[in-house]
């Protein structure tokens, strides 16, 4: 298949056909951006991760309007709690308490939910998953292989949690994947650049990254 896009990025030009191409956004859920949510719960501020709003919601535009396939996804769990790993529950955030969002990751609940400004829209994909990375118990593999997916723009976060386990998920499975680096987030900038430089190092091992306005300034000319 011919590629008819060339986007300058390390650890060299990334090369997708818009085609076989899709639009990931991970976890930009209230629980991930808004306070009181699972994100707070562990720790964290999750003002870095609210500030990628409006760099993610461009992007997605552009991919709107190229008519990408576009996959959101949702980390999160069973109202009942089943399918929630005894050692992940134990590790804190609160799963399945009552938080000023409702029920912390819990599926159906406000907080679960992706946040105004980027709700999807007919014909993009919503996946739930239970875990940081977006094959796992999910149908996404079966969902690329019959969109006849090859390559992977990924943005969302935490880059350094569910973005990097996804991309690495992805890589193995023979996917290409351009990571935006500032469409993603970290609780912590140095985790969120330390993951930049796992994924572009030894020859892009995992994959590829650079700033989305390469990537809109290839796409919009
Ligand atoms: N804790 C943390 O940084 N992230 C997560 O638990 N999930 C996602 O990254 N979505």
């Amino acid at each position: 298949m011919t590629k008819n896009y060339k986007v300058q990025a390390k650890p060299y030009a990334f090369e997708f056909d818009i085609e076989s191409t899709a639009l990931m956004i991970i976890d930009m859920q209230r629980d991930f951006l808004y306070p009181g949510g699972f994100g707070e719960k562990l720790g964290n501020d999750v003002s870095t991760t609210n500030a990628i709003i409006p760099s993610v919601q461009k992007v997605l535009e552009t991919a709107r309007e190229k008519n990408m396939l576009v996959i959101h996804t949702r980390e999160g769990h069973r109202p009942d709690l089943t399918d929630v790993p005894a050692s992940k529950a134990k590790r804190g955030g609160g799963i399945g308490e009552q938080g000023p969002m409702g029920r912390i990751l819990v599926r159906g609940e406000y907080g679960h939910d992706i946040v105004d400004e980027l709700q999807p829209i007919e014909n993009e994909v919503v996946l739930d998953k239970p875990g940081k990375g977006a094959f796992y118990q999910t149908d996404l593999e079966s969902i690329l292989r019959n969109r006849n997916i090859k390559s992977l723009i990924v943005t969302g976060v935490t880059t350094h949690v569910c973005v990097q386990t996804t991309i690495r998920e992805a890589n193995d499975r023979g996917y290409e994947c351009l990571m935006l680096e500032d469409c993603c987030a970290a609780f912590d900038q140095k985790d969120h650049d330390d993951s930049i430089r796992m994924i572009n190092q030894q020859g892009g091992i995992f994959g590829w990254t650079t700033p989305s306005d390469y990537l809109l300034k290839e796409l919009n000319q």
